[in-house]
């Protein structure tokens, strides 16, 4: 039997469009980048780090005869620096950070160190830090239009807003400099001269510990994973301290929708559930946030342009200084919102306090933190921990 041409056709059209919807169909059902869905924990029943933690996926790149000696100018090392800002005052507790990430980690790897300061250093400062590594290390004084308050800033509305959020128990609000620094943080360290042609930077601040050896190239792990960002521990913030954030973020997006990132981690910026309190007094915001003490990043975040325009939004509302808007929910709601979730990871493996909270994992690697253990604090300290929200919603990749 011969079949008209036409018929033929169409019967080809149907078919492909058969084909095409299938297609369609089972696609939506691919992971677009996010993480496996076993790595979700919904039912918390006990800490994750009782589990036993190893490296984390390869490839890793470790040391091989001298390819990360300091001074070495073909070493294997990538674009990237250790970095503190931190006062003279502090030497002793810088001293102790340093010489334990040099012990567990760096004096393997010899990435440089970058000081920075309000003030210049002095140099019993520049002496002490310098004898603790064999790294190159480099110091360099905060330019002042980066660190003194806005012009728009209106100082009597600030002296007020000290007064009120002080009665409300937010700490460190009457602490000009603290503003100073988490205003820094938050929108100015990735343009200080001495990093402009910086990648990626681990953010250390004085008196903290590091409990596990590390034997591979975290910066390297990075970049061969293209990650973004990655932190140890996920908390609760102060909701006074951000109460006109989320508001001021929600101005942002109504605006700049074309920057939010379509694999993002808003559920876990606005989960409810963990913490109903928070949530409303932050008004919409659970006020989950990476502890920024501990920050490893790639800076091009920071410099890209939907960072910029959200800095600048933030910087012109006002809230470092008639708030206390710390770096940590800046950056964590840039990252929730702008950044592939996928690309931000939770380092298991490295162990670290800043009283008063730790990340203990379970590995024979690590000495001198109790396995688990959140908080050498109060036991209320406990309900800050913010990571089954984080787990759940996101996962722990
Ligand atoms: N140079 C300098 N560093 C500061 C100043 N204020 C805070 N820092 C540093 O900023 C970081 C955070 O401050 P810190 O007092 O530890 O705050 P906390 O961790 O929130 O209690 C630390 O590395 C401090 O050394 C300041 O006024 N000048
Ligand atoms: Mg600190």
């Amino acid at each position: 039997m011969v079949v008209p041409r036409p018929i033929r056709l169409l019967t080809l059209i149907s078919a492909f469009l058969f084909l095409w919807l299938v297609y369609q169909i089972f696609k939506s059902d691919l992971p677009h980048g996010s993480p496996p869905k076993e790595e979700k924990i919904t039912n918390w029943v006990k800490d994750p780090n009782l589990d036993p933690t190893d490296e984390p996926p390869e490839p890793l790149r470790r040391v091989i005869g001298n390819n990360y000696a300091p001074n070495n100018p073909d070493s294997s090392r990538v674009n990237a620096t250790l970095m503190a800002l931190v006062r003279n005052n502090e030497i002793d507790a810088m001293l102790q950070s340093m010489r334990d990430l040099e012990r567990t980690w760096n004096s393997k790897f010899n990435y440089p160190w970058l000081f920075l300061n309000d003030e210049p250093f002095t140099d019993e400062f520049k002496e002490k830090t310098s004898a603790a590594t064999r790294a190159e290390v480099r110091y360099e004084l905060v330019p002042k239009e980066h660190w003194d308050m806005p012009s728009w800033i209106n100082r009597d509305l600030y002296d007020e807003s000290v007064e009120v959020l002080k009665a409300q128990g937010v700490q460190y609000m009457d602490r000009f400099s603290y503003h100073q620094m988490c205003r820094w943080n938050s929108g100015f360290f990735y343009k200080h001269p001495a990093l402009l042609s910086t990648k990626y930077y681990w953010r250390v601040e004085p008196n903290v510990r590091f409990f596990c050896d590390v034997d591979y190239d975290v910066f390297g792990w990075m970049q061969d994973h293209n990650k973004t960002y990655g932190y140890t521990i996920n908390l609760y913030d102060s909701p006074e301290s951000v109460a006109g954030l989320w508001p001021a973020t929600e101005k942002f997006l109504a605006v700049h929708k074309e920057h939010l990132h379509p694999n993002n981690a808003i559920q876990w910026l606005t989960d409810k559930e963990g913490r109903p309190e928070n949530f409303e007094k932050a008004h919409g915001y659970s006020t989950c946030h990476f502890w920024s003490n501990f920050e490893i990043g790639d800076m091009d975040f920071w410099r890209s342009e939907a960072y910029e325009k959200y800095f600048n939004h933030l910087d012109r509302a006002g809230g470092f200084w008639y708030e206390r808007w710390g770096d940590a929910p800046v950056h964590s709601i840039a990252l929730g919102l702008f950044e592939d979730k996928s690309k931000i990871h939770w380092f298991r493996d490295i162990g670290y306090q800043h009283v008063p909270f730790l990340h203990c994992p379970n590995s024979s690697k690590c000495r001198g933190c109790e396995t688990g253990k959140f908080t050498d604090g109060e036991s209320f300290l406990q309900k800050e921990d913010c990571r089954a929200v984080y787990f759940k919603h996101v996962g722990m990749h």
